[in-house]
């Protein structure tokens, strides 16, 4: 595995200082935490190839030369959502045309087509549609272990776990034991959006608050269960609410430590009310991944979306600070409607060629980053003890 050599180091910091950035760079190099100031140095910084560089150097420091995936299949069981949110195209009215909920029998038939496939996950996420009773929730769970009793479900943003409480008449406390009991594995990190209350209340202002969405990950957290987390960039909001939306998640990381993955997510205009916006550039989207990378000091794991950034996009992320890009993904639907024109899938054999083609070593993981398999004999071998923890146990 290569780590960053003392050479690289030096001509880092060569560069670091002619552009300004000098104080962070030594942060960056000393492991220490950089400040919302730091943050906001790095987003005006006008060289991204030396900021991806410093995010790219934390990156080989924690993961040498490892780039992380899975083979997940997305199920998305309605579109029906009552939250109006600006940016979003994949949302329906009851009685709309192509409003759809999946009942339980169609959530199991949508893994049952995936049974040939080496699907580990099941990413589900969905609109929040007040009629769905608290044991369509359970049963959609159930549905997915009947079919396939050992995939790993990663299912619910935050804003449908409070719908999920209401709907209880419960606390999200005593609710989530039986959600696990379902079979919930984890959660998504979608849904964060920008903490920032300005944001909210121009853009999604009947979701949750960022306040609530800290307060649902912490009670999230607190039940056992590990989450991924997000930010929605290139709309509306400003580089400062940036900066403020990642130091509350490394807040939140230090309290209790669930976050695995933070995923920068770039907005996708097509068919949304904000279509007037032209999202964000390549430039843009790299800055945010090597952002993430850079200030998320204590959460492990940063995530190219290859979905949302394209394969190109994904693989250059790889080196600027992303060490993950998801997985095989079979029927994405929230950024298609947006406008995504990436395919859908992807097969297996194809993401570990474009992850070798960027310089990294594929390694599949399951959704709580065990290593599944790898080329790599470091990683392989972390992968047998695992499975041998596993069988001892
Ligand atoms: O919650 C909706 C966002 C999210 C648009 O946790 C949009 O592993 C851009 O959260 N343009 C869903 N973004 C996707 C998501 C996700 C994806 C991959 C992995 C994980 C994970 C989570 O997409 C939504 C919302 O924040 N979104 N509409 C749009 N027009």
């Amino acid at each position: 595995m290569s780590s960053p050599t003392p050479q690289l180091q030096d001509s880092l910091l060569q560069g670091a200082l002619a552009a300004g950035i000098g104080a962070q760079a030594e942060k960056v190099f000393a492991g220490k935490r950089l400040s919302r100031d730091d943050g906001l140095a790095l987003y005006a910084c006008d060289d991204i190839h030396l900021v991806g560089g410093l995010a790219n150097f934390v990156r080989e420091r924690l993961h040498g030369d490892h780039a992380f995936f899975n083979v997940n299949q997305h199920i998305n069981y309605t579109n029906i959502c009552n939250k109006l949110c600006r940016f979003c195209a994949f949302q329906r009215l009851p009685g709309q045309e192509g409003a759809y909920v999946m009942s339980p029998e169609e959530v199991g038939a949508k893994i049952r087509e995936c049974l040939d496939e080496p699907v580990t996950e099941v990413h589900m996420v969905a609109g929040i549609y007040p009629k769905l009773p608290y044991e369509y929730y359970l049963d959609i769970l159930r549905a997915v272990k009947d079919v396939r009793p050992d995939i790993h479900i990663k299912a619910f943003t935050m804003i449908e776990l409070m719908q999920i409480a209401v709907r209880a008449k419960k606390p999200l406390q005593e609710v989530l034991p039986e959600l696990i009991e379902a079979g919930l594995g984890s959660c998504p990190g979608g849904g964060a959006e920008v903490f920032a209350d300005r944001v909210h209340l121009e853009g999604y202002h009947l979701k949750n608050t960022g306040d609530q969405w800290i307060e649902t990950a912490r009670t999230v957290h607190e039940a056992g269960l590990k989450s991924n987390a997000t930010m929605l960039h290139g709309h509306i909001e400003t580089v400062e609410e940036r900066v403020d939306h990642l130091d509350r998640l490394r807040l939140l990381q230090d309290e209790t430590g669930g976050l695995q993955c933070y995923i920068p997510l770039s907005f996708h205009p097509e068919n949304t009310e904000w279509s007037h916006l032209p999202g964000p550039t390549g430039l843009e989207e790299l800055r945010e991944i090597a952002l993430g990378r850079l200030m998320l000091d204590n959460v492990p794991h940063i995530k190219a979306y290859w979905i949302m950034l394209g394969i190109p996009m994904a693989q250059l992320a790889l080196s600027y600070g992303a060490n993950d890009v998801d997985g095989t993904v079979v029927e994405e639907r929230i950024y298609h409607d947006a406008g995504a024109t990436t395919p859908q899938a992807v097969e297996r054999s194809e993401l570990l060629r474009w992850i070798r083609d960027a310089g990294r070593i594929p390694v599949e993981r399951d959704t709580i980053y065990n290593v599944l398999w790898s080329e790599d004999a470091q990683a392989q071998a972390s992968c047998s003890t695992d499975a041998e923890a596993a069988t001892t146990s």
